[in-house]
């Protein structure tokens, strides 16, 4: 089983050349870890005029998202992003979950 989780991050303004190049560059060993976790179809949307980043992704019901924040790969994909991204003071994004108020299949 899986479910669809979404979440909100914010980009610094001025950024958004930046936050696109450096995905376009994504380290192959960090989407490993994502993809380990449990993690597929992870798409990130940016409001252009707002930087609002908005995350989608789909995870397995048993998935180990929970155990990213502290892996040493995903503590330097953070501070390696850390400088154009709202930030919780410890490089971690700002990211908080959108939960869904409508569904049409
Ligand atoms: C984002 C942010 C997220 C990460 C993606 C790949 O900018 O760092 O935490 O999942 O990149």
């Amino acid at each position: 089983m899986t479910e669809r989780y979404v979440f909100r991050m914010q980009l610094n303004d001025g950024m958004a050349e930046e936050y696109q190049r450096r995905h376009d560059a994504i380290w192959p060993e960090l989407a490993a870890l994502i993809k380990d976790a449990g993690v597929s179809d992870y798409s990130i949307h940016l409001d252009q005029d707002t930087g609002l980043l908005i995350g989608i992704l789909t995870r397995t019901n048993d998935h180990g998202m929970d155990d990213l924040p502290d892996h040493p790969v995903m503590q330097r994909w953070w501070a390696h992003m850390a400088d154009i991204m709202q930030t919780t003071g410890d490089n971690a994004p700002v990211a908080v979950p959108l939960p869904r108020v409508f569904h049409l299949l």
